[in-house]
């Protein structure tokens, strides 16, 4: 599937170790700080499609299927995937090749895509760098395949991040000579066969930025599906350009002050405002990066606030600025893990509840996202325009003009006052009837031209022209 063709895709991603196992239970134990195997399988989501497809996701993004270290090493095992050794076998812990497939067809054969987690930054060690035998890599089997081991140490000097190694002197991650035509052409022809081997609807590839940009040209044109990378960074003056490399990257920019402006009823709205701003100006497609606030190398967002409302309302923005919505498993679910390993709860302890109140939010997400794809072919591509702040809400809409979107977040969680928000340079004009899509309210333009909408307990609104809902399986149609 092309860049294009993601565009109007909707992700959930997930841990396979971590979604579903092959048993069905809803019970099996998973000891987070154990960071070992819990026991989710390939087959486990082929089995729980329904469960993704429901809440109305189009695409499933599954961490790395490559073989890893194979021991229990003292920082847990490999069960993220990010840790192989064997980039031509895959990770039986999790299935077979076979099964992969399976997946790419189950998924297929419901109209969704399949995106698959890569690595070619680094292989993974269970001891020091500097004592790395490199015989246990296949086919990376000798020192000439690396760089010579060096700690990145300095996150802010550019040739230590691409060129020594991450990890630590428990697990070390070979870096890779990603410079050298040999590694490059390994991995080119690496990533051609897997788009092929499994037919791989798109690409998330881990640590971008810890590899030369030029790397990344060939690479994508060998994998010739939507490219979308990790760059680990916050500031769009760093994180914009690999978007000349790759199709994609992952919206670290938005992801801090989005984080920032709703965890809390004091978070600045106005940070979130300006880095839109960079963001919609630096990037050469915002509509093409992966909208998120939730991964897993980062705390979730409940566990910085149990609050509903502020849940809903940075699910709202995920869904209703620019870019591809990209939802964490267990989001849906309200988990509340922290760090790293805690984030990597086991989804089949929720019994893949489908009426828990994210899950249904999430549903109403997909669908009114996609009816504005459905009458607005330039929905996508147009920017998200933050149209109005104070400092507890912000106005944003996207779209058409005549025909926008209206999203209204307020970081006031659930406490927050119920009051009619006159919204003026909002687009419509005088008379234009919209409906408030979340609590199906119908609200017209008033004579000076301003929308009122109805706030209440720090909940999103959500606002389309009326006659778009006739037909779309909101408010009670069908
Ligand atoms: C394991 C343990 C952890 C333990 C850790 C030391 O070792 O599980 O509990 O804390 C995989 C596993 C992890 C594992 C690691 C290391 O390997 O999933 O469980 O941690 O063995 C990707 C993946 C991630 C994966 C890897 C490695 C890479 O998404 O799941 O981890 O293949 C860096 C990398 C980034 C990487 C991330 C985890 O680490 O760049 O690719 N993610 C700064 C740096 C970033 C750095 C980040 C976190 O800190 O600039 O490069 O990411 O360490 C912003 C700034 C940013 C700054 C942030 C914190 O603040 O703009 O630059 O990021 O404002
Ligand atoms: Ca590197």
């Amino acid at each position: 599937l092309s860049a294009a063709e993601w565009r109007s895709q909707s992700i959930y991603f997930l841990l396979t170790d971590r979604f579903a196992r092959t048993d069905g239970s809803t019970s099996a134990p998973c000891d987070l700080s154990q960071r070992a195997y819990c026991g989710g399988s390939w087959q486990g989501i082929i089995d729980h499609l329904d469960y993704i497809q429901g809440m109305g996701f189009t695409a499933v993004w599954i961490t790395p299927i490559t073989k890893q270290i194979p021991q229990a090493t003292s920082e847990g095992s490999g069960y993220h995937g990010y840790w192989q050794q064997d980039i031509y076998s895959v990770n039986s812990n999790f299935g077979t090749a076979d099964d992969i497939r399976a997946l790419s067809k189950a998924l297929h054969d419901k109209g969704m895509y399949l995106m698959i987690d890569v690595v070619a930054n680094h292989m993974g060690y269970n001891g020091p760098g500097a004592s790395t035998d490199f015989s246990v890599f296949t086919p990376f089997n000798s020192a000439s395949y690396f760089h010579s081991y060096c700690p990145i140490s300095n996150y802010d000097d550019q040739n230590q991040v691409e060129n020594c190694w991450l990890g630590d002197d428990t697990v070390s991650l070979t870096d890779l000579y990603t410079q050298s035509n040999q590694v490059r052409n390994i991995w080119y022809s690496w990533v051609k066969d897997l788009v092929a081997n499994y037919t791989v609807d798109g690409l998330r590839i881990d640590t971008v930025k810890h590899v030369e940009k030029d790397f990344w040209t060939g690479y994508r044109e060998a994998a010739g599906v939507y490219t979308v990378g990790e760059v680990l960074h916050g500031d769009p003056a760093y994180t914009c350009p690999y978007q000349g490399y790759v199709d994609g990257v992952f919206n670290y920019p938005i992801y801090y002050p989005l984080l920032n402006a709703f965890k809390s009823s004091s978070g600045s709205i106005s940070d979130l405002v300006n880095m839109i701003n960079t963001v919609s100006s630096d990037c050469k497609d915002p509509s093409l990066l992966g909208s998120f606030i939730e991964n897993h190398d980062n705390p979730r967002f409940p566990s910085y606030t149990s609050d509903m409302s502020q849940a809903k309302s940075v699910i709202a923005y995920v869904f209703f600025a620019d870019g591809i919505p990209t939802i964490y498993s267990g989001q849906e679910q309200h988990y509340t893990g922290g760090n790293d390993p805690y984030n990597r709860e086991a989804i089949w302890l929720s019994g893949y509840a489908t009426d828990s109140e994210l899950y249904k939010f999430i549903t109403t997400a997909n669908k009114i996202r996609n009816l504005a794809i459905s009458k607005d072919s330039s929905y996508l591509t147009t920017r998200n325009n933050a149209f109005y702040t104070d400092s507890n809400t912000i106005a944003m809409r996207k779209g058409s003009s005549g025909s926008q979107v209206i999203t209204v977040l307020s970081n006031s969680g659930s406490n927050g006052a119920s009051y009619t928000l006159e919204l003026a340079n909002q687009g419509y004009n005088s008379g234009a009837q919209l409906i408030e899509v979340y609590t199906c309210s119908s609200v017209k333009v008033d004579s000076n031209g301003n929308i009122p909408v109805p706030m209440t307990s720090g909940l999103p609104r959500v606002l389309v022209p009326a006659s778009w809902v006739t037909g779309s399986g909101l408010c009670g149609t069908s």
